[in-house]
């Protein structure tokens, strides 16, 4: 079959002129693979339908949001119904209750949350509640985790010894990040060392508690409680980016299923059903530091958009049904079992990390455990396979270094289809 792109390569060509790489968000542009992104023109279900026709089981899932597929009938018609009443207040509506009830209903950890726009700006908010909460500076993040692009969180581990992190991007000034320390996922020691150097000085520690972005990687059984029990030794709060995992990976999260209690969460993603939210919540004590009820600010035009909140609640709404999670994992469960299968049938280099509805498949001889570990993956020969796999109307998302959703759209037939073309590309590797 071939697969021909003319109209996405004109688009791409077009889009290069007037938006920077063609694109409104770099991971789009398959810098990381082979070839030119395909543009989208439809979606339904579980399946992309790009500009020439060609339809894609997609497991790009939006990057995250869209566990219940494409055009799910419910999220469609209350985004449709929501818009015929307005697209925007500037004032404050009922929907943004239903939706703040509704998260807060499945996170003991959150009495209080405030909406906003991206992940982003809910974990740049969320450092800035620690920080206004504790009166201190410092924070910690950890090496291969992304919490979207405030400034002092695009740093790389210091060289060697140095601890502090550096700019990952020019036009963020080193003193910017002169205060984010860097430590190693699943490494308590390179956290307890920062502590014991920079302790009463340390704001908040900030982990995703599932690592999605450096491709999944899970948290080792003590590595989460051990952070939990030394941020409340020195007074610092730990803040769970829960903007992939929230709602991804149970209605309780990461945190639920670790049972590690966080004093900050993040959200993103599922809760806004595809279209633009975040969230950051606290206990109520600790909110209280947000305007307009404390000093702390921070604010957004379309924070609570009617449309988004109504996107949010649908989505949400069908999650909370009896079993979805359990049927979501039994179906990515056996997809893994599968594909770990054709690994070792053919001799491949490579393993694959899953929990719930989320894996990685890393070309790699070694198990991924950290960014270290995850940057010997094989990028060229991920690149290869993912060209294989769009070639046959499957599509990844477009870096080693991403995780696979599964959404409840993808049918036992989509999964048969798509570990016939996986057989192909492993083959062909
Ligand atoms: P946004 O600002 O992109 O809504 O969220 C940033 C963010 C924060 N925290 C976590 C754990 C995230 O995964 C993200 C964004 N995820 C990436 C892909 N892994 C979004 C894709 C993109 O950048 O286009």
């Amino acid at each position: 079959m071939s697969h021909k792109t003319p109209k996405s390569e004109k688009l791409f060509n077009e889009a290069k002129k007037y938006m920077v790489g063609g694109v409104n968000s770099p991971v789009r542009s398959f810098s990381a693979v082979e070839g030119s992104p395909v543009f989208i023109s439809k979606a339904k279900g579980s399946k992309l339908i790009d500009a020439d026709g060609n339809k894609y089981i997609d497991y790009i899932g939006s990057w995250g949001p869209l566990i219940l597929g494409h055009t799910d009938k419910d999220v469609v018609k209350a985004v449709q119904k929501a818009s015929s009443s307005g697209t925007s207040y500037g004032a404050p509506c009922k929907d943004e209750i239903t939706l703040a009830k509704m998260v807060v209903s499945c996170l003991p950890s959150i009495d209080k949350i405030r909406m906003t726009n991206s992940g982003t700006e809910a974990t740049m908010s969320a450092i800035r509640v620690a920080r206004a909460y504790t009166g201190r500076d410092y924070i910690i993040k950890f090496e291969g985790c992304y919490h979207g692009h405030a400034d002092y969180l695009l740093v790389k581990a210091g060289s060697g010894a140095t601890t502090f992190g550096n700019p990952s991007s020019p036009g963020v000034p080193a003193s910017f990040t002169s205060k984010t320390l860097v430590a190693k996922y699943n490494d308590t020691e390179s956290v307890e060392k920062l502590f014991k150097k920079y302790g009463e000085k340390i704001a908040g520690v900030i982990i995703e508690p599932v690592a999605g972005n450096m491709g999944v990687v899970l948290p080792d059984k003590a590595f989460l409680r051990g952070l939990r029990a030394i941020t409340r030794q020195y007074g610092s709060l730990l803040i769970f980016d829960e903007v992939m995992t929230g709602f991804r990976l149970g209605l309780s999260g990461a945190q639920g299923l670790f049972r590690v209690r966080p004093d900050i969460t993040c959200l993103g993603k599922i809760i806004g059903g595809g279209l633009p939210v975040g969230a950051y919540g606290a206990s109520s004590k600790i909110m209280s530091i947000v305007s307009p009820e404390g000093p702390m600010y921070q604010a957004g035009t379309l924070s609570g958009n009617p449309i988004a909140m109504a996107a949010g609640i649908a989505n949400l709404k069908k999650i909370m049904k009896k079993d979805f999670y359990n049927k979501l994992a039994k179906r990515t469960d056996l997809m893994v079992g599968e594909i770990n299968s054709l690994i070792d049938k053919y001799g491949l280099e490579a393993n694959v990390t899953s929990i719930g509805s989320m894996f990685t498949i890393f070309f790699n001889k070694e198990k991924v455990t950290d960014y270290k570990s995850a940057l010997k993956s094989d990028t060229e020969k991920f690149s290869r396979f993912f060209s294989i796999l769009l070639k046959n109307g499957v599509i990844f998302p477009p870096s080693q270094f991403e995780s696979v959703f599964i959404s409840s759209a993808h049918t036992n037939s989509d999964i048969e289809k798509t570990l016939d073309v996986v057989e192909k590309g492993f083959k062909a590797l």
